[in-house]
């Protein structure tokens, strides 16, 4: 397009806008006239009308344009609510020792105002040597902590400055593999207020995934090159200069030293004659000493915040892994509980060929235990809807029922003897587990009784028929008809049902 036909089209359409421009003022004008033209009592009205809309509209506009406020962050938890969980669940007789214990070391490395350390690496980078120079003084590992940590070992020291330094010699994943080390050596760089990190050369892929692992736990980390002895300057400088690379900014520093190894060289005695001589090396450790000092310069209290939140941080997630599976062993219980009253109630007022009903009473009583143990509020209403669904949804797979009923029985040849109830009360249990299992997972996972959800879970639970389960079903009828009967069999609902 030339410049020319620009300008005229440019012109044209200035000359359009112009022309709207006028006919809404005219427009306006032969309003305001007309407006001017009516009388008091309509003018108000329209008036006062007009400002509402104008009013209405600048609210949404401002709310439209309003930054959002940013959703609140959730608290980190506290020392105390995971103390009171894991108390909680040691009432109920699970194993906490594993929490209990974290929450003491917690405590413990809190009060001895000593800064700790974890060393990392591949094994016979040099770790041990390392942490030997670093901490002379400590003749033999001084680990007070037993269980998950017995293959961390930790060693006392202390700083130039006088400053105590606990170090942990965290094994390599050659030394102790699997995920349980990758649980303990992150456990570690948890509990720590610095991470130091080992290699003897360039990383490996591996050690460079492990370096970069400990940097997300967020702990001021040193990469170390040990055996520095074993480079010329110039490789020293490349190798370094590479590291520095490899490591990015997730390290804080990457420093050489040499801390141990033999030397062999060759003395000349007095006597003109040749000695070979081994001896130890002297370690080389003062860039590593110098970083460790800088450290504990922030102290040990300036780092303690953010170690005692990892660590607790850790301990949430933990507690809660142990929560839900406490809690879904003690749904199991209850349902198991209810299921065997079923299978009795069956037996003592259900003629064998009957229909399948399910007894309302003990189904309703089962969803009260459930909805306690998971703290979810339910109403009758919706315990009769779920009843309703699952009294429909047992009619459709009656036969199904029956048939893992007899399955079931067939895994126990014996209780096949005791009469022709045994399908039927087999097959309560069948009922009861699979609507107790259905509601258990429903309030776990929905936190409410979520009727697609449950009718969902009933439907895949009713023929779930796995040979565990089977046998467990008839192991369950079995137990329950062995039980004293002192209670009176529960009382079964009218048959008709809606
Ligand atoms: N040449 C040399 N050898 C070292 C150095 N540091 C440690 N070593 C040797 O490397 C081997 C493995 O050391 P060690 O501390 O047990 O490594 P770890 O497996 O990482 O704990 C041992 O034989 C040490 O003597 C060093 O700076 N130079
Ligand atoms: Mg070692």
């Amino acid at each position: 397009m030339t410049r020319r036909w620009r300008l005229l089209l440019s012109a044209v359409a200035i000359a359009a806008l112009l022309w709207l421009l006028l006919a809404a003022a005219e427009r306006a004008l032969a309003l305001a006239q007309r407006f001017e033209a009516l009388p008091a009592y309509l003018q108000w009205t329209l008036g006062l009308a007009l400002l509402a809309f104008a009013v209405a509209a600048a609210a949404i506009g401002v709310w439209l344009l309003k930054p959002r406020r940013r959703r609140v962050p959730v608290p980190p938890p506290s020392r105390e609510a995971i103390e009171s969980r894991i108390q909680q669940l040691q009432a109920t007789g699970a194993n906490t020792a594993q929490l209990s214990g974290e929450l003491g070391e917690l405590d413990r490395r809190h009060h001895s105002g000593r800064l700790y350390v974890a060393v990392y690496g591949e094994v016979s980078t040099g770790k041990s040597s390392l942490i030997n120079a670093l901490a002379p003084q400590a003749t033999r590992p001084t680990d007070a902590r037993a269980g998950t940590t017995r293959a961390v070992s930790h060693h006392d020291g202390i700083l130039p400055d006088g400053r105590s330094l606990t170090l942990a010699d965290v094994p390599g994943s050659q030394e102790v593999d699997g995920e349980a080390r990758q649980t303990l050596a992150r456990d570690e760089a948890l509990r720590s207020h610095a991470v130091i990190y080992v290699c003897a050369g360039d990383l490996n892929r591996r050690q460079a995934e492990e370096l970069h692992a400990l940097a997300e736990v967020g702990k001021p980390l040193l990469l170390v090159l040990n055996k520095t002895d074993q480079w010329t300057p110039d490789e020293l400088a490349a190798l370094i200069t590479h590291l520095r690379q490899q490591a990015g900014d997730s390290v804080d520093a990457v420093l050489a030293t040499c801390a141990g190894g033999e030397e062999h060289f060759r003395r000349e005695r007095a006597d003109g004659t040749i000695e070979h001589v081994r001896r130890a090396r002297t370690p080389q450790i003062a860039a590593l000493t110098q970083a460790l000092l800088e450290i504990a310069d922030t102290g040990a209290v300036a780092l303690e915040p953010g170690r005692e939140q990892a660590v607790l941080s850790q301990l949430h997630q933990a507690t809660g892994t142990l929560e839900v599976k406490v809690r879904s062993e003690q749904a199991e219980a209850i349902v198991s509980r209810y299921a065997r009253r079923a299978v009795v109630g069956a037996l003592a007022a259900i003629a064998p060929g009957s229909d399948l009903v399910i007894q309302g009473a003990l189904a309703t009583a089962m969803a009260r235990e459930l909805a306690t143990l998971y703290q979810v509020r339910l109403s009758d209403l919706e315990i009769e809807a779920f009843l309703k669904q699952a009294r429909l949804t047992l009619r459709t797979s009656t036969s199904l029922v029956l048939a893992i009923a007899g399955n079931a029985l067939k895994a126990f040849p014996g209780l096949g003897t005791l009469g022709g109830g045994m399908v039927h009360a087999v097959a309560y249990a069948l009922i009861f587990d699979s609507m107790g299992k259905a509601l258990a997972a429903t309030l776990a996972e929905r936190q409410q009784l979520d009727q697609d959800t449950a009718a969902a879970h009933l439907r895949a639970m009713l023929g779930a028929a796995g040979p565990g389960r089977l046998k467990r079903l008839a192991a369950l009828t079995r137990e329950a008809l062995a039980e004293p009967r002192d209670e009176p069999p529960p009382q079964l609902e009218d048959r008709r049902q809606p």
